[in-house]
């Protein structure tokens, strides 16, 4: 053969076998997000719980990774909610804890996470909490309600719209309230009372479970919940059957789509307030119902490993455990998690709660496993749910659109527990906000009264009136200001979060 000929036969075989290689670069696991409500880093076994046993979070850790560092982007709901899907800070989109009547705070027009793994082929859905928001203002709640997750990139939705503790406390499925009867329509109102359901504070006796002033609107089910309701009585949910009635409608999901590459995003009501276990679960735990809504919370993710398992999908899917926010043990319901906490650390060994800047605010249980692909072991990288859009988008191999999504960073390496090298600088979110450096962390001065609201959870949202820096590779608990030390410090990472919050630099 003459030496042109075999040049261009071997540039031919390179055209050929060229997609292939790339190709096998490309992945598409199913992908199973597991996000948990108000779950504390030390609310897990493998991170230190007392009181409680999570044998099925455990064995997740056991055989995926288990990350040290990883935070949800603010110590409250909707605004970490907004980040995860899309992959953009809150702060950027005003985001903050919104009502069950509020419009969808989510852009129809950017790209979010769910969309993008659409076009990378996947059918997508979500089980369980939203509180993102449904509709434009003014919704009612007696036909299919627009915009909401369909618009947002979920092709199968099964909501709980708001929090367990607000109205409508119905569910929905594909955005219409489930066994609504039409001659008995739903109102809702945050504002002026419904002649609707009974009030907690005229009708304690009611109760279930008491409750401060702001959660004693209408009774429904036995809880009071903030806001008012009347009408769609055979739609209300039960509490108590929460558990069941997710896992089962995330279970059928998972059986349905599973042909698909599939991203499930399993959104659990657990461990959020009204901490109501149902009777399985009572007394699984020594620490009265916020043990015992974690122990349920632990059977439901089983209910998913056990799925995987049973249809042998297991070593095809991607499956992150994480939670939202920080923990708290009084949100408001008397549930006595205070009085039954005993030993039991729920943020582990950080300070901090739901609504604080403080460690324990955001930095979250996070487990990520992947039989066969995911090493297991720990991992100490800073890094944000912000970072699952870029990360995942680097796996199924689409491109992060153009201008969508500023604040995720591409670490897939890390997510796969392949590097351990994370953000040098994180955001966090709260009533203040913080950032991160390595293992340095900067909140800036805020000299004003710490409301009352917080006051009576016994919530430190970190306000101070100076700046406070914390080395927290020798004080996790950030105990030891060390502003004066090194203002040089101070000054820099001051001007690095000014620059991310007027939108000058990256937080990447
Ligand atoms: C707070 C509610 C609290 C809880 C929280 C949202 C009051 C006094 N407190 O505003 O009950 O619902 O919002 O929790 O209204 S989260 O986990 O969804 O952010
Ligand atoms: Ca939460």
């Amino acid at each position: 053969m003459n030496y042109k000929i075999l040049q261009f036969a071997i540039f031919l075989s390179t055209l050929c076998f060229f997609p292939f290689l790339v190709y096998s670069q490309i992945q598409k696991p199913n992908i199973v997000l597991i996000y948990v409500d108000d779950l504390g880093y030390g609310d897990i076994g493998v991170n230190g719980a007392v009181g409680v046993n999570t044998p099925n979070v455990d064995n997740l850790a056991k055989r995926g990774v288990n990350f040290t560092d990883a935070h949800s982007s603010s110590s409250t709901c909707t605004p970490s909610r907004y980040s995860l899907l899309t992959g953009r800070h809150a702060f950027r989109n005003k985001a903050a804890i919104i009502n069950g009547d509020a419009p969808l705070i989510i852009d129809l027009n950017i790209e979010t996470l769910p969309k993008m793994l659409q076009k990378a082929g996947y059918h997508t859905g979500i089980v369980g909490k939203w509180h993102l928001g449904l509709g434009n203002g003014n919704v009612n709640w007696n036909e299919e309600v627009k915009p909401g997750p369909k618009e947002v990139g979920f092709n199968y939705s099964f909501l709980i719209p708001s929090t367990g503790d607000r109205i409508p406390t119905v569910f929905m499925e594909n955005q219409r309230v489930v066994n609504l009867d039409p001659n008995d329509p739903i109102e809702v109102s945050y504002g002026s009372r419904l002649d609707g359901y009974p009030l907690g504070s005229e009708r304690p006796e009611l109760l279930k479970q008491h409750a401060d002033p702001m959660h004693l609107q209408s009774i429904t089910n036995g809880y009071g919940r903030i806001g008012f309701m009347k009408g769609g009585k055979s739609a209300l949910w039960v509490d108590e059957d929460f558990p069941f009635v997710l896992s089962e409608k995330a279970v059928d999901y998972i059986e349905k789509q599973k042909e698909n590459p599939f991203f499930l995003f399993f959104s659990l009501h657990d461990i959020h307030q009204p901490r109501v276990a149902n009777v399985e679960f009572v007394r699984k735990s020594l620490m009265g119902p916020r043990g015992d809504v974690i122990a349920q919370m632990d059977w439901c993710v089983g209910e998913i490993t056990k799925t995987l398992d049973k249809l042998g999908i297991t070593e095809n899917t991607l499956l992150i455990f994480t939670s939202d926010n920080g923990p708290i043990l009084d949100d408001g319901y008397f549930d006595y998690a205070r009085e039954m906490v005993g030993s039991h650390l729920p943020a582990g060994p950080f300070k901090g709660t739901k609504y604080s800047i403080y460690e324990g605010g955001t930095r979250m249980p996070t487990i990520v496993s992947w039989p066969g692909t995911v090493e297991p072991g720990t991992n100490a990288a800073l890094i944000s749910q912000t970072d699952f859009y870029a990360s995942l988008a680097k796996l199924v191999g689409q491109p992060v659109a153009s201008g969508n999504a500023e604040d995720s960073g591409e670490f897939l390496d890390v997510l796969l527990n392949k590097s351990e090298k994370g953000r040098e600088y994180l955001l966090e979110e709260a009533y203040v906000f913080g950032i991160r450096h390595d293992n340095w962390k900067f909140i800036p001065a805020k000299n004003v009264d710490v409301p009352q609201w917080l006051r009576i959870k016994y919530v430190d949202p970190g306000f101070f009136p100076e700046p406070q820096l914390f080395d927290l590779s020798i004080d996790p608990f950030e105990t030891n200001n060390l502003a004066n030390k090194y203002p040089d410090k101070v000054k820099s990472m001051e001007a690095k979060l000014i620059s991310i919050v007027n939108g000058e630099a990256s937080i990447r």
